[in-house]
């Protein structure tokens, strides 16, 4: 599994040469909505990926944001976003991670995210540890009130929208300031660094948060949807991610603006 770790750090690198060597013509083109945007360059990095990771592990099942699922029902499925960020990505925004998760009977087993354009290459495998360029990372073990607060904004269901800003004014009001990146899987990388205490969002797909969910929990993190609930990976759901000692903080927090787990989005 070393072995494999490693092959799929090294695909994923090379995915990263791709989007580095964009040009101004991206082909943006609309998908579910005006702010649900896909580029050339998205479906060029999941083609990329799906037939390298797939001579890795020919066995496994595919989830990708760009195409239909292909096999998931099978014991291995790698799950993956090409460019998490794909509006900074269009944008010109250097904040994009190319995130790989990789999961055995639904249980998140390795994870890698990568972002090409800082070349922060986070990693983790089960009960391995985590890591960014090879070096261990871990959360802080600071509070709330000491802390970076990151949250995404679940554009494309306006039906969140109010939820959504009035979680993060209570997060502002408790952390030291808040942050929107605008890609899940350095969310949830950056609080696995400590660059940050905490991250959620109301609703998310399972290719955003496959692989930083891992490196999270790995680093020392905890991981649920926005009830406590544990993370599905068969479909959309709500993240409350966080250090240990602001986990709780945050649900209570968020359970006080009235989320009771709402069908869209919410694992539960
Ligand atoms: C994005 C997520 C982000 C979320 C956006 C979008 P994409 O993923 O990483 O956290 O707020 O709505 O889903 O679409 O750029 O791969």
């Amino acid at each position: 599994m070393e072995q494999l770790h490693q092959s799929i750090i090294d695909a994923v690198r090379e995915a990263g040469a791709i989007v580095r060597s964009a040009d101004e013509d991206k082909g943006v083109k609309e998908k579910s909505g005006h702010q649900d945007l896909v580029t050339r360059y998205d479906s060029a990095v999941q083609r990329f990926l799906e037939e390298r990771l797939l001579s890795l592990l020919p066995e496994a099942g595919f989830l990708g944001e760009e195409d239909a699922p292909n096999h998931t029902e099978r014991e291995w499925v790698f799950i993956v976003d090409p460019i998490d960020g794909t509006t900074n990505f269009i944008k010109g925004i250097p904040i994009v991670g190319i995130s790989v998760g990789l999961a055995r009977n639904g249980q998140m087993e390795q994870g890698v995210v990568y972002n090409p354009y800082t070349d922060d290459m986070f990693t983790a495998r089960r009960g391995h540890g985590a890591f960014c360029n090879g070096k261990p990372i871990s959360v802080t073990n600071n509070p709330l009130a000491d802390g970076i607060s990151f949250f995404g904004t679940s554009l494309y269901y306006p039906e969140l929208e109010d939820r959504s800003f009035a979680i993060a004014k209570k997060l502002f009001e408790s952390s030291l300031d808040v942050r929107r990146l605008g890609a899940a899987s350095l969310d949830l990388c950056y609080v696995a660094a400590g660059r940050g205490e905490c991250y959620f969002e109301c609703s998310l797909f399972p290719w955003d948060y496959a692989a930083g969910s891992l490196i999270l929990e790995e680093a020392g993190g905890i991981v649920t949807d926005m009830t406590g609930a544990p993370l599905r990976f068969d479909h959309r759901c709500s993240m409350a991610a966080a250090n240990t000692a602001s986990h709780q903080q945050l649900l209570d927090l968020i359970a006080g603006c009235g989320w009771r787990g709402d069908k869209m989005g919410a694992g539960s």
